[in-house]
Parts: structure tokens; sequence; C-alpha cells
């Protein structure tokens, strides 16, 4: 891991309420800045809102209200999924805050001035739900419908500055070669270079025919198009081209360690975007990460359907299990890999009682009422040096560790779970209760309980992105360092945990029925 890194959620449009895909995105971008925080890097985890374009002027209209209310309050909305979902991003930017218009202005200049934007005339296939143009091929391949709303493209042409894209397919080919990790997972990669192969075409970057976005500078009339406008966010919220006093000093974060977008806006971030940032030249950034989508009960998630799993449904399920099992859930269940999750109550409480329950819950607790009743509630000390504990928890870090590098979110919690997993093992195994029958048994007794109290801890420590509020309770009862105090290296580390010091049983996740795992409207 670097000394300091930034990740990035996709900024959101306004003209959308929140929904569980927002949630999802930013909860696992919040995980992820929360374990490398740990580590002991600077992280700078951005996220923010999409504010201008068509879509947002008509939808203002449609509602008599001028577009900066409408953005207004739908930015307070997702500001609001923020703070109730206690997610700990370091800034929020609204791509009509006036340190982003000036900055995307200025890096306009720039790219004119270099020759990568130019005045032409461009002919082609808009998806006008999307503000997206299409090759012929595309289109051709997409059977001249929008693949998002299903709506038939149509036939446009516009006076428009463009943005030389095709001055980079070289450039771009070669970087995804020498950087097999530049696009993540490895399906989506393969997807990016097939239509790459396609050949690259320049795009149109302004537009004449709405008023709702940035002017472009030294054009009257022209407006810069929302994606350009929205994808560089990520660089005016770090200051690269001016900013502003709440942008100081933070250069050092870019290039960005992980742009965490949705599998349908790669295109933008995996192509487009890379090749502005060589036109700029800027660093590209390490690493695009695209995941798949929330559906639900098998059915694709859509507004015309209807089966969102919006704000006040995601509250109502952290009502009952708790703001750590709704994150736990997203983590670990969600759509991260290629394919789609299906989100189910079922499935949401299984997840809940068989992993945080059942074994985050259960297998502290067992150990604290062991080592309460066992020892008067100190932990005993252990003869046997750990055993094979030390090796065991060292293994389960490195392979938090890796899977964290590689934003392998569920395989990070499996490491911490399987630690449980061999706690119970090991007590199963071993008996204590029966050990304890006799005197004769007492180092030994000692010494498991010690090993379990110690590798307790470490996946504590291992789980705490995932559940930050139950952790830091686990932390406390088993006399735990919190972070500010202690280093990762020696936190994340078997045997932390004095003799003698005080171990309480603690309960931390309650069993919910079943029949309240279906929270409905
Ligand atoms: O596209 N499952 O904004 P947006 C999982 N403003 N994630 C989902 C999802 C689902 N069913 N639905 C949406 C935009 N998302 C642009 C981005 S960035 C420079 C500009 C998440 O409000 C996912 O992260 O439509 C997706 O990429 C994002 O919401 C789209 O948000």
């Amino acid at each position: 891991m670097t000394a300091s890194a930034c990740i990035t959620t996709p900024i959101y449009y306004v003209n959308d309420r929140p929904h569980i895909g927002h949630a999802y995105t930013t909860t696992i971008c919040d995980v992820w800045a929360r374990a490398a925080r740990a580590m002991g890097t600077d992280v700078f985890f951005l996220t923010g809102t999409d504010e201008h374009g068509v879509k947002v002027e008509k939808s203002a209209a449609q509602r008599g209200i001028p577009p900066q209310q409408l953005a207004d309050e739908n930015a307070a909305e997702f500001k609001r999924v923020l703070a109730t979902f206690a997610l700990t991003n370091d800034d929020f930017i609204r791509t009509t805050q006036p340190r982003h218009v000036t900055q995307v202005q200025e890096f306009l200049r720039r790219l004119v001035k270099s020759g990568a934007v130019y005045l032409g005339t461009f002919e082609g296939w808009y998806d006008e739900g999307q503000e997206e143009y299409h090759t012929e091929n595309r289109a051709r391949e997409l059977g001249y419908k929008s693949p998002i709303s299903g709506k038939p493209l149509v036939r446009a042409t516009e006076q428009n500055y463009y943005f030389r894209l095709s001055a980079f397919a070289d450039r771009l080919a070669a970087h995804y070669e020498s950087h097999p990790d530049f696009v993540r997972p490895t399906e989506r990669r393969n997807e990016m270079l097939g239509r790459m192969r396609d050949g690259l075409q320049d795009v149109p970057i302004t537009r004449t025919n709405f008023s709702w976005g940035i002017p472009m500078p030294d054009a009257p009339g022209h407006v810069v198009y929302v994606w350009i406008d929205a994808l560089l966010n990520y660089v005016t919220a770090l200051g690269l081209a001016g900013g502003d006093a709440s942008t100081e000093g933070r250069a050092r974060y870019w290039p960005a360690h992980f742009h965490v977008v949705g599998k349908e806006i790669l295109w933008f971030h995996a192509v487009i975007w890379p090749a502005l940032l060589m036109a700029l030249e800027l660093p590209l950034p390490r690493c695009v990460y695209a995941h798949s989508f929330w559906i639900a009960d098998g059915q694709k998630m859509s507004k015309s359907l209807g089966n969102f799993v919006d704000l006040p449904t995601i509250e109502r399920y952290t009502g009952v299990y708790g703001l750590d099992a709704w994150r736990w859930y997203m983590a670990t269940q969600g759509p991260i890999a290629a394919t789609d999750a299906d989100f189910n109550a079922r499935h949401f409480h299984e997840a809940y009682t068989n992993d945080l329950v059942n074994t985050v819950g259960n297998c502290p607790s067992r150990v604290g009422a062991m080592i309460g009743k066992y020892c008067g509630g100190a932990l005993p000390p252990d003869a046997e040096a750990g055993g094979h504990w030390p090796a065991r928890c060292a293994t389960a870090v490195e392979r938090w560790e890796q899977c964290m590098g590689t934003f392998d979110l569920p395989g990070a919690a499996r490491s911490a779970m399987d630690l449980l997993r061999q706690v119970d093992a090991m007590i199963n195994e071993t008996e204590p209760f029966k050990l304890a029958k006799d005197p004769a048994n007492t180092a030994r007794l000692h010494a498991i309980l010690n090993q379990c109290a110690q590798a307790v801890r470490v996946a504590g420590v291992l789980l705490e992105p995932f559940l930050p509020g139950r952790c830091g309770d686990l932390a406390d009862a088993f006399g735990g360092t919190r972070r500010e105090d202690t280093p990762w290296r020696d936190r994340a580390v078997y045997g932390a945990i004095a003799d003698g010091t005080t171990i309480r049983k603690l309960a931390l996740f309650p069993r919910v029925e079943a029949t309240a795992a279906a929270p409905k409207a």
C-alpha cells in the first residue's frame, strides 16, 4: 500500500433519489477507505453529485423549479445518506460548485490549446436518456436501441467541440497491455479491449441544445458535455487546475488508487477518462474497478418497474438488523465481481444469522464467557506461546491485506471469518468446559483460552472496516487498543493482549426473528 491513496465513487445524478445502487458503491468504498486508513495510509475518499445536463434541466422544468434548486434538494438527500450510514468520505464535490466550474474551464482551455479539442461537425447515433453517442458498429450491435432504456437511438448532427479520442488509441492499448490491473475485474477489462478494437472515434464534448451546464470557455452558446464535466470532478476535487482553499494540499492524492464505478459507466472511466488524462499530461489512475448490479428477486431494478430498493427500505433493514449488518450484506454478498447479485430479504436474514449472529457474535461471546467463568475475567497466561495461532493470524492478516489490495472485499472478510471459525473449531475439539473439571489441566485450559482471545482480537481488527460499530465494542471487551493509538503492524498481530487484562463477555449481534426479516414497505 502506498503512503497516500485516493478512492472515488461515481458522482451521482441529482435527477434521481438515492437508492441501493448509490448506497452500495459508496459503502464498499467506505469499507476500503477505512481498511486503508487502518493500515496507516493517508486516504482521500471522494464522492459527490453530478448536477448538470439535459436530464436535470428537464426534471427541474417538469417540477417548475430552477435546476439549481433541484440540484440543491437532491444533493442534500445524497449527503443525508452519507450521514445516516456513517460513511467517511473526505469531501463531497458538486459539479455546480465554483471550485469545480472554474477548473473545468481551465482544463478545457488547456485541451484546446494542445489541439486535443477542436471544433467540428458530428453525426452519430445518440441515446437521449444516457446523453451518449454510439458508433455505427456499436449502434448496430445494440439494435439501434438504448441498452439502458430500450428507446430507439436517434440520428443526430451537431457542430461541436470534439475530443480527439482517436489519437489516443495506441497509447491506451499500450497502457492496458503494460498495466493488466488497470481495469478490473478481468471480464470487464476484456470487454473494454473488445470495444476498443472496433476503433475509437472522436467524441463531441460540447452541446448547443441546452444551457444547464458549464459554459465552454471562449465559445458562446456551447456548454460542456455533462460527462466531461463529471469525469473531471476526480481532479478538480484535488485542485489540479487551481482550486480554492478547500482543495489545497490535495495534489498528493493523485493519481487515484481506485475509481469504483458500476459496469454501465465503465467506457467513460476506462477509455475516455484515461485518454483525457493523457491529453492533459496527468498520470492515470491505478485501477478502475467496475462492479455489477444489484437486481431484485431476479429482476433488473428500474424506475419503471418501481422495484428499486430505495432509502426508506434500506432504513427499515438497518432499523431491524443494525447498520453493521447492512454494511456486511453490501460488502460480502454484493455484486462486486462480474456477476449481478440478487437482493432479497431471506438471503439478507441468512447472511446476518450465519455470519454475524452465529460466528462474529457467538465466538467472542463464548470465549469471553469462559474467561469469565474459569479465570475471573482476566486473560490467563499461555505456557504454549500461542501454538499454531501466531502463524494462523499472520496468514489471515496477510490474506486480508492482499484482498484489500485488489478490492476483493468478500475475500478480506472471509480471512477474518476463517480465523473465528478456527477458534470455534478449537473450542469444539479441546472442550475447555471438560478440561476445567480437573485442576491438572489448568495450564492447558489457560493456554487455550489465551489463544482464543488473542485470535478473536485479531479477527476483530480485520472485521472493523466492515463492522465499525460493533467491532469497537469487541476491541473494548478484549482489552484492545484503538487504531489512533497503535500502528497497524502492532495491532494486526497475534499476542497483543497482556496477561491479566480484563476480558468481558459481550453480545454483539442479537438474534432476529425470521418474521422480522422482510421489512416491507
Ligand atoms: O451514472 N447496482 O450517475 P448515477 C449497483 N452521474 N450499483 C448501482 C446500481 C445497481 N442496480 N444502480 C446504480 C451516473 N448503481 C453519473 C456518473 S461519474 C464521473 C458520473 C451505482 O446516479 C453504480 O455505482 O446514474 C453506478 O455506476 C452509479 O450508481 C450510477 O449513478
